[in-house]
């Protein structure tokens, strides 16, 4: 069913992706990067609404933030959060009055809710992680097809909207629904591509955290990153964050869509990972991110100074809270804890601060959180054939002089 997508791309006065100065095609380049994996050279390219990201692809765009951004602070600024899309045909067009969000299916009454009507409602606020579940896939060994992303394929924000829960109050679930399912303004360009679309169980929709945003960090979504809505949902990978949503549907029987039944799906296991090459018997649908935690301020192959060095970093996990960080300066015999820094919430990135001495010479630095249900970092990687879910305890060789 087309949810009036015409209509949305026609309004007069709309607000356009190329009134922001620069067509999607015709980004500029300003630089070349390179990422520490094979074919991991980049183009820095700058978008409407971006500072100069990694291009990982143009069509559609694709852009990895630069990994530096993650030591400025929690809050990544909505210019340099990543972007993905798996379909070209992206809105380059939309009238924020005509825009509506569609809710239908098994409803008692089907709703079309304009932002003013959504914004009427009591909203809420959460700060939150959206990371793509194949972020760091490149690192993978041995390595895979998809987009080779290095650690730049997450970002934290402050995000605003209402609760999911209450657009489906509104509009009153019937005894039987099982799923909702969630799709958006984008759309394949050939007719046989299927048509991204996602869905939660409705238990998990009604949970009162999954949002319907329009703001991220106290502004209007950025175009690239959904505007003018978004689905947030909190401790999830990103594929489930659909973007300039459209459509909500109450499904009495589980969503078949490919991007739920073929796509986006992980070995059925507690390690979600196979034996490097191996396909999974079974798989299930990707569901909560695992526990990571990154040092910001020191890159591969960093030179210091000898003596006391101050080390910082970021942790996260899917929603349990990150209860403690670790630091190894002898590439994991030893540990010592580092000091939590501000809690902006238990799905945001958790800053960490540690003082390390290091002697002149070579150290291997690690970094390793723990969520508060006790779950923690392998210090080996884990593989699976699609590359998601890497979260092993990370490594930055520095040379101390
Ligand atoms: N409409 C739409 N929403 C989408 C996607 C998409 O292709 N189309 N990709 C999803 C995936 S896989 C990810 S990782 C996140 C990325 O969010 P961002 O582009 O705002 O960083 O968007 C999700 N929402
Ligand atoms: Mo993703």
């Amino acid at each position: 069913m087309d949810l009036g997508r015409r209509d949305l791309l026609k309004g007069v006065g709309a607000a356009t992706l190329a009134s922001a100065g620069i067509g999607l095609s015709d980004g500029r380049a300003v630089d070349r990067v390179p990422l520490p994996f094979g074919n991991g050279e980049r183009p820095l390219v700058a978008y409407p609404g971006k500072r100069p990201l990694l291009q990982m692809t143009a069509r559609p765009p694709q852009l990895e933030t630069p990994f530096s951004v993650f030591d400025e602070g929690a809050l990544t600024p909505n210019d340099a959060f990543f972007v993905r899309y798996h379909l070209a045909d992206i809105p380059t067009e939309i009238d924020r009055q005509a825009f509506r969000v569609v809710i239908q299916g098994q409803v008692e009454r089907p709703l079309s809710l304009s932002l003013a009507e959504l914004k009427a409602m009591p909203q809420t606020e959460l700060v939150a992680v959206n990371q793509c579940s194949g972020n760091s896939r490149g690192f993978f060994e041995p390595r895979m097809a998809g987009g080779q992303l290095a650690n730049g394929a997450m970002g934290c924000a402050r995000w605003t909207g209402v609760p999911l829960k209450s657009v489906l109050d509104k509009a009153g679930v019937r005894a039987g629904a099982v799923q909702v399912s969630f799709e958006g303004l984008d759309g394949p360009v050939l007719p046989e591509t299927p048509d991204f679309a996602k869905a939660l169980p409705l238990d998990h929709a009604r949970d009162g955290q999954v949002m319907l945003a329009w703001g991220m960090n106290g502004q209007d979504l950025p175009w690239l990153n959904g505007f003018p809505l978004r689905l947030v949902v909190p401790g999830f990978y990103g594929t489930y964050w659909v973007k300039h949503l459209n459509g909500i549907t109450v499904l009495d029987k589980p969503f078949a869509g490919f991007w739920m039944t073929s796509a986006y799906r992980i070995p059925d296991n507690a390690c979600a990972c196979t034996e490097p090459g191996k396909a999974p018997d079974k798989t299930v649908p990707i569901g909560r991110f695992n526990v990571r935690s990154f040092l910001t301020n020191l890159t591969e192959g960093a030179q210091v100074k000898a003596g006391r060095v101050a080390l910082r970093g970021i942790a996260f996990d899917g929603g349990s809270g990150i209860r403690s960080v670790e630091i190894s300066t002898d590439d994991g015999r030893t540990w010592a804890p580092a000091e939590l820094g501000q809690d902006l919430g238990r799905y945001a990135f958790r800053p960490w601060t540690a003082d390390a001495d290091l002697a002149p010479g070579r150290h291997a630095l690690r970094v390793r959180a723990t969520g508060n249900d006790g779950d923690t970092q392998p210090m080996e990687p884990r593989w699976n054939p699609a590359g998601y879910m890497r979260n092993v305890v990370e490594t930055t060789r520095v040379r101390a002089a």
